[in-house]
C-alpha cells in the first residue's frame, strides 16, 4: 500500500501544508488505497513533505507524485481536457504553487500573530528549554525563503494585492462551474482547494482571508471540494470562512 508522509491535520485543514492535501487529494481522485505517516519529515528525500513511498519506490514532490500515479497507474487526471486546457490548467496550478503559495507563508510566519496561532505549534514537540530558539532560527530560514523568492521583499498590503489578484483570477474563470474545468473534477482541482482552503482558516488574522472570501463562488468550491474529500472535516472548516 502507498504511504503518504504528512504533517498531518491542522489549522482546521486536512494538513498545514497544501502541497500535501493536493498529494492526498490526487490520491483519493486516482481510487488508491494508501496510508498516511506523520513522521517521515526527517527522512524526506528533498527535505520536504509530501512524498510517498510505493512499493519500495520513494517519490517526492506533488507534482512527481501527480506523473508517478499517472504513469504507474494509468490514470489520467486530466482526462477529457483537450490541450488547450490542460495548458490552462497547469497554469493555474502553478499560479497557485509558486505565487499564492507564498502570500499564504507570508502571512503565517511573518505576522506575529499569525505565526503564534499557527507555525509556533510545530514546535510544541521540541524541549522547552530550546523550543524558542528553535522556533525562531526556523522561522529566519522562512524569512530567508520568501526574501530568496521575492514576496519577503513586499509589505503586507502589496503581497495581499498579489494574492487577491489570484483568488479573483480562479473564482473569475471558476465562475459558476462546480469544478475549475468543468462539471467534472480533474487534477488541477487538487491544487486549487488545496491552495483556497488554505487561505481560509480563521485563525490566521489576514486580509488575503478577507480577499478570498469576497468570492462566494470559491467559498462554495472550497465547501464543495471538502464535503467531497474530507467530509468529516467539512463542518468545521464551513465554520471557519
Ligand atoms: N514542490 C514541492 C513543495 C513542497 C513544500 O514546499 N513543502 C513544504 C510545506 S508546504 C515543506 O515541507 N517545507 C519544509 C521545509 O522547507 O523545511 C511539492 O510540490 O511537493
Amino acid at each position: 500500500m502507498i504511504t503518504l508522509y504528512t504533517f498531518g491535520p491542522g489549522f482546521d485543514l486536512p494538513d498545514p501544508s497544501p502541497f500535501v492535501t493536493k498529494a492526498e487529494v490526487l490520491l483519493k481522485m486516482a481510487g488508491l488505497a494508501y496510508r498516511t505517516d506523520t513522521t517521515g519529515f526527517k527522512k524526506a528525500p528533498k527535505g520536504k513533505l509530501p512524498y510517498i513511498a510505493d512499493d519500495g519506490e520513494i517519490i517526492a514532490d506533488s507534482t512527481f507524485i501527480r506523473l508517478h500515479i499517472e504513469r504507474k497507474y494509468g490514470f489520467d487526471f486530466d482526462a477529457g481536457l483537450s490541450p488547450r486546457e490542460r495548458g490552462i490548467a497547469w497554469a493555474f496550478e502553478k499560479m497557485c504553487e509558486d505565487h499564492l503559495y507564498w502570500a499564504v507563508v507570508h502571512a503565517r510566519w511573518t505576522i506575529d500573530a499569525n505565526f503564534d496561532a499557527g507555525p509556533r505549534r510545530f514546535f510544541d514537540a521540541v524541549p522547552a528549554l530550546i523550543r524558542p530558539l528553535v522556533a525562531a532560527m526556523v522561522r529566519r530560514q522562512v524569512r530567508r525563503d520568501l526574501w530568496a523568492q521575492g514576496f519577503g521583499r513586499h509589505g503586507e498590503e502589496e503581497v495581499t494585492q498579489l494574492a487577491a489578484r489570484d483568488l479573483a483570477a480562479i473564482a473569475d474563470f471558476l465562475a459558476d462551474k462546480p469544478f475549475l474545468m468543468g462539471q467534472h473534477p480533474c487534477g488541477v482541482d487538487a491544487t486549487v482547494f488545496a491552495f483556497v482552503a488554505a487561505c481560509f482558516p480563521a485563525r490566521f488574522k489576514t486580509p488575503i482571508r478577507i480577499a478570498a472570501a469576497l468570492h462566494p463562488n470559491l467559498v462554495a468550491y472550497r465547501d464543495r471540494m471538502m464535503e467531497r474529500h474530507y467530509p468529516e472535516l467539512a463542518p468545521a472548516t464551513s465554520q471557519a470562512a
